[in-house]
């Protein structure tokens, strides 16, 4: 099978609403593989580099200074389809739009407050997880799940 990787994020409002558990759960029970983790206070520059592709956008500076209001956790999940689906575990940008069911249909009400980030394709993946993690920061390790989740 051939797997990808994702950058998944809990941004400083789920954070601080007590989120964490609940996205690593979420995406732990699907059977992805989680292969790193930490607790980080990004800076505006770094977070600016992030969202580089936003910066026209009207919202960008508050995005940035959100995202920079307290710590965010960053992750990198791993397995076949982790972009595309763990981007349908997270639900739409805007909650209004988000399904029950998805973090952001279940947990949040408003598009400046979403709780959760997650790379939109394989290519962004790559540049968000090069930029949030150094390489030996990214574990490889076999689960125990594998054999049981892949034919
Ligand atoms: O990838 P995703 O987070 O779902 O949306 P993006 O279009 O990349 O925008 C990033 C981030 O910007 C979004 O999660 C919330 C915020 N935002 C906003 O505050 N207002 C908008 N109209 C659109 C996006
Ligand atoms: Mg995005």
């Amino acid at each position: 099978v051939a797997m990808e990787q994702t950058f998944i994020a809990v941004k400083p409002d789920g954070v601080q609403r007590g989120l964490v558990g609940e996205t690593v759960r979420r995406f732990e029970q699907k059977g992805f593989k989680l292969v790193a983790m930490k607790m980080v206070q990004a800076s505006s520059a770094h977070l600016e580099e992030h969202y580089k592709d936003l910066k026209e956008k009207p919202f960008f500076s508050g995005l940035c200074t959100y995202m920079a209001s307290g710590p965010v956790v960053a992750m990198v999940w791993e397995g076949s389809g982790v972009v595309a689906m763990g981007r349908m575990l997270l639900g739409e940008t805007k909650p209004q739009d988000s399904l029950p069911g998805t973090l952001r249909g279940d947990f949040c009400i408003n598009v400046g407050r979403n709780i959760v980030h997650g790379s939109d394709s394989v290519e962004s993946a790559k540049r968000e997880i090069a930029l949030w993690f150094k390489r030996e920061e990214i574990v490889t390790w076999k689960s125990c799940t594998h054999d049981w989740l892949y034919e």
